[in-house]
């Protein structure tokens, strides 16, 4: 890593100067727990010739994950996605669901790929969740469930939810891919709604290679979910009902269980990274951090900042062209799901009903952390987007000036 500092634009990498970090930094890059325990793990699993399908290690680590959640079932799946597809199957929903916008794609993917219409619901700037006024607006007679997302591990008001669905006959159900170790009130995320789904995606912070989990206290749900995600078999030849192959390997398994052992250790990593950067970065006119509730558990696994084009000068985009040029590889989580195909073309208008969805998804970008993430590097990041963000309007005359050079070399090439 080059260590230099970069006070004046003509440093940066997109007018002329040489790259603040020779390798790329991502957004996401896995956290890996104690590696010896890892690899006799594999070993063992490859002894007893056990690999997948009710395995030692997948049961271990559904235990494990019931405890940390305070919840009586774990059903541990594939990927957070098929986890998400499996029991919105389970729960019967059909017809709308009312989601956010404002979510990775697999949130609306698991209901399109069903035939079920995902009914995009505006978010609160403050929390980047579900706005609770909205959802009642968006109920309608063919409206059997709501997901709730918990975005970037912030709860989303589950109890309002709760008191929503149940008064209005639906299911609800929570998308907490980003809200493992993170509490409401006191009460631990998983325990939420009829479900909530968890993903251990490799860049999770805590990851099982791929992975994904149903959390449940409703044991009939749990029984159904075991059954789907293996085919519907009750019993050799014997199925119950149509299933998938959900199932999550023994491999991944014990990644999971290894990770989850160092869970301290990464919760406390993000979090001395994410005040780093809360340091670091204050006092720059129209940037902030979003925000966690120190009250609460949380895991602190996204550094998403907010980028106020009038105060800034320079946009979120202009931004991460520089951020990229740099090797700092910041990421536009969200761009809004109404915005994406197949959404764009079959809701053309959805974007009527979602000005703040819109205007988050221009503002927002998520910062590298995690355990492999060094201080200093967060330390050049910073300086990186104080020396843009102060010189904004200058930035922003350059970068335009630059991209129409190259659209104009383009046309010549052309
Ligand atoms: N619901 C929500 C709210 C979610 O955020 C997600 C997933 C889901 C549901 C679905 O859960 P899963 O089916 O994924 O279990 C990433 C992840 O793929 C996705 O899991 C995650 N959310 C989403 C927020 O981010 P991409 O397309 O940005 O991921 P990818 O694979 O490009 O990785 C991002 C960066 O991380 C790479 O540029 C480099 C680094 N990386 C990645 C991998 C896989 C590494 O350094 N090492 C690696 O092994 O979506």
């Amino acid at each position: 890593m080059s260590q230099m500092l970069k006070v004046s634009l003509d440093e940066l990498a997109v007018f002329g100067g040489r790259p603040a970090f020779a390798e790329k930094l991502h957004v996401g890059r896995p956290n890996i727990g104690d590696r010896d325990k890892f690899q006799q793990r594999v070993t063992d699993i490859l002894e007893r010739r056990w690999l997948t399908n009710g395995g030692r290690y997948v049961e271990e680590f559904e235990q494990r994950i019931a405890e940390l959640c305070g919840v009586e079932h774990c059903v541990a799946m594939c990927n957070g996605t098929v986890a998400l597809e499996i029991v919105i199957r389970a729960l019967g929903m059909t017809g709308e669901v009312i989601v956010p916008s404002f979510t990775f794609i697999a949130t609306a993917n698991a209901l399109q790929w069903q035939g079920i219409t995902p009914v995009f619901c505006d978010v609160d700037p403050r929390t980047h969740s579900l706005d609770l006024a909205k959802v009642e607006e968006m109920i309608t007679r063919r409206t059997t469930g709501i997901i709730g997302v918990h975005v970037w591990g912030r709860p989303c008001e589950p109890f309002a939810l709760t008191e929503i669905a149940s008064r209005r006959g639906l299911k609800l159900l929570f998308d907490a891919a980003h809200a493992l170790g993170c509490s409401h009130n006191g009460r631990m995320i998983g325990g939420f709604g009829d479900a909530e789904v968890f993903s251990f995606h490799a860049t999770k912070f805590v990851n099982s290679l791929e992975g994904g989990a149903v959390v449940t206290n409703n044991i009939q749900l749990a029984e159904k979910i075991r059954l789907m995600k293996n085919f519907g078999f009750i019993g050799y030849d014997k199925t119950d009902c149509i299933g998938t192959n959900g199932k999550l390997d023994e491999v991944s398994a014990a990644m999971g269980l290894t990770n989850l052992e160092s869970i301290d250790e990464f919760i406390a990593t993000n979090r001395r990274n994410y005040k780093q950067y809360e340091k670091e970065l204050a006092g720059i006119e129209g940037s902030s951090l979003f925000k966690y509730d120190e009250g609460e558990r949380c895991n602190y696994q996204y550094i998403v900042l907010d980028i106020e084009e009038r105060q800034t000068i320079v946009n979120r985009e202009q931004l991460l062209e520089i951020l990229h040029g740099e090797n700092i590889l910041a990421r536009r989580y969200f761009p809004g799901c109404h915005l994406m195909e197949p959404y764009r073309s079959y809701y053309p208008h959805a974007g009527l009903s979602l000005p703040e969805t819109e205007r988050l998804s221009q503002r927002v970008l998520c910062l590298p952390t995690g355990t492999a993430v060094a201080s200093e590097q967060i330390s050049l990041i910073c300086e990186i987007i104080r020396t843009v963000v102060s010189q904004g309007a200058e930035a922003r005359e350059r970068i335009s000036k630059r991209k129409m050079a190259f659209a104009q070399g383009a046309k010549l090439r052309r």
